[in-house]
């Protein structure tokens, strides 16, 4: 294998850095620098890769252009709308995810925090703490009974999710931006449509600039009363402050939220509202799948360096393979 330097921006998992290491591959960790600007102009020019992940932000035009003989960018995740992919097309770097392994997953605990989020169970684990239990019953909740599911996005992770959800006998149908052939769920061709066709909504579609508040005031009005919205995607996909006032005007029932505009920032009028279910995106955070995204973002790096080809390249920037 050719000699390589990887630049990590931010601290990375274990499951990436060892694989590297074991390779013999020199890593530099930017976080560590005494002088992170002065180390880019001092040794820019030797890192041929760099594996990233949502902790350091976004990975933009500007750092890429302090790395001149840059060949690939690897992301820990499977959306990569921390990196700025078109930047990185532009100067022919290969950008890779970590599609797949997280798949079953995050299609498991969107469940659980659909039925969490539904059931009130978070809510219900505080009242018999807080000693309420011998006093009164938990209120009654709402239910997942006789309602219609809607996907917003159904790629890898929103089929898994529907899989899932055949097993719970609800009706199940879904938004993207194509009619899928060999899908039987119906298709609506908007947000707005799904939602006035549903009483639950699940976001599982990529964030960036195209989704940007796809879910907005009018998607939760069509949502409708008995609503819920379950986000698993990214904060962007919906508008937080919209989503807000739905939830205190009851435009909708309830939400679950994995996932917020302003990361790790959540703001105090989601925090004051007690039925909505707040988790801190943990969607694939569990050590057997996190262990395997990293494992992925070294072999991409790996392989790439090894034989010119990287395992799971973004479809952007796919055309790269050696
Ligand atoms: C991770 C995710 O939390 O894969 C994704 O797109 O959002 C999550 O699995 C994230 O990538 C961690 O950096």
């Amino acid at each position: 294998m050719k000699a390589t330097d990887i630049l990590l921006p931010a601290p990375m998992t274990d499951a990436v850095i060892a694989p590297l290491k074991a390779e013999g591959i020199p890593l530099h960790a930017l976080w560590e620098q005494p002088d992170p600007e002065r180390f880019l102009a001092e040794q820019g020019e030797r890192i041929r890769g760099v594996a990233t992940s949502t902790l350091y932000g976004r990975l933009g035009a500007e750092l890429i252009e302090k790395l001149p003989n840059l060949e690939v960018i690897a992301s820990f995740g499977v959306g990569y709308d921390n990196v700025d992919v078109a930047a990185a097309a532009a100067r022919d770097v290969m950008v890779t995810n970590t599609p797949g392994v997280l798949d079953d997953e995050v299609a498991d605990f969107t469940i659980g925090l659909l039925i969490a989020t539904l059931r009130q169970i978070p809510q219900a684990d505080r009242f018999l703490r807080d000693g309420l239990w011998t006093e009164r019953a938990f209120p009654l909740s709402p239910t997942l009974r006789g309602r219609t599911i809607g996907i917003v996005g159904l790629g890898s992770i929103g089929k898994a999710i529907a899989r899932r959800l055949e097993g719970f006998g609800v009706d199940i149908a879904y938004h993207g931006r194509h009619r899928q052939p060999g899908v039987g769920y119906p298709y609506y061709p908007s947000a707005r449509e799904l939602a006035a066709a549903c009483d639950v909504l699940i976001a599982i579609l990529p964030g960036g600039a195209a989704t940007r508040h796809i879910i907005d005031a009018g998607v939760l009005k069509a949502l409708g009363p008995e609503g819920v919205f379950i986000n698993v995607a990214r904060g962007s996909v919906v508008d937080q402050d919209a989503l807000i006032e739905a939830l205190r005007n009851r435009t909708i029932l309830v939400a679950g939220l994995d996932v917020y505009e302003d990361e790790p920032n959540v703001p105090a009028a989601l925090l004051g509202l007690p039925g909505v279910v707040l988790l801190p995106h943990i969607g694939s955070a569990s050590a057997h799948t996190r262990a395997a995204m990293g494992r992925l973002v070294a072999d991409n790096l790996i392989a790439w360096f090894r034989d010119g080809r990287a395992l799971t390249p973004v479809p952007e920037t796919a055309h790269l393979q050696g």
